[in-house]
């Protein structure tokens, strides 16, 4: 079975899913390694590898040690077509649909795809939203691109609308790594009354409470990143992983 078909099927039973993001500019493989054989543990679903400025081969190392610990599927989310590891199972194949710019609407993805056909690397169609979190996120500067607005509910909605009659097979909808503003529940809800794929959304969850908000609003996916350099990270990385079930 593909990557896209486990989580569509989950999708498709309603089941809650978790995926976890590392960045290999801030974990070592090693560490990251252990990470993810406790987050396979916990319950967690799959295992996000990329970040604004890391390198593919950087990135092949880091999954080939992931990889020794753990089952767990591993996706890449690229920062851009620079970042494609041959070793990895899928890839987020996004086009950034919020933003203006042709080089992430479509630049980026025609440079990578020769690459990714001539792989193993599963690609899985998505529509990248970011939104307003109250700071200038990396992927808001790197991609030059602007947030959705948060309040713009409607607009919201509309873009991952038109992302799903464009073929596209899931949402992710984003505050960006590090935000200090979560993706707003409202947006979340209404995002998820406009489609009938998947709806994965990340940036700014901090803990279990928030991240059960999220799930509640209509999240069918979450992803956390920087909980995991947190004290208190594998912790609430656990109360994540058990929400699903709840
Ligand atoms: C970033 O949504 C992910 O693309 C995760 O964000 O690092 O803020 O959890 P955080």
């Amino acid at each position: 079975m593909s990557v896209y078909q486990k989580i569509k099927e989950k999708y498709e039973k309603k089941e809650k899913q978790y995926f976890i993001l590392l960045d290999p500019d801030d974990f070592s493989a090693k560490s990251a390694a252990n990470i993810v054989k406790t987050a396979e543990e916990f319950g967690v679903d799959a295992v996000l590898v990329g970040g604004s400025l890391v390198r593919g081969d950087c990135i092949e190392n880091f999954i080939a040690e992931i990889k020794s610990s753990s089952k767990l599927p591993i996706i890449l989310f690229p920062g851009d077509a620079s970042q494609i590891a041959n070793n990895a199972d899928a890839i987020l194949f996004m086009s950034l649909v919020s933003g203006r710019n042709p080089d992430f609407l479509i630049g980026q993805q025609v440079k990578g795809a020769v690459r990714i056909a001539h792989s193993k690397i599963e690609p899985i169609s998505m529509a990248y939203m970011l939104v307003e979190s109250g700071v200038t996120t990396s992927v808001e500067f790197m991609s030059n691109t602007r947030p959705l607005p948060r309040e713009k509910i409607d607009i919201a909605a509309a873009h991952a609308l038109a992302a799903q009659f464009l073929g596209m097979s899931m949402i992710y909808l984003e505050a960006g790594s590090g935000a200090k503003l979560s993706v707003p529940d409202e947006m979340i809800s209404a995002v998820k009354n406009s489609v009938n794929i998947p709806l994965i959304v990340g940036g700014g969850i901090r803990n279990a409470e928030s991240a059960k908000q999220k799930f509640l609003a209509g999240a069918d996916i979450l992803v956390t990143g920087n909980l995991l350099s947190y004290s208190n990270g594998l912790e609430e990385m656990k109360k994540i992983a058990k929400l699903k079930s709840q």
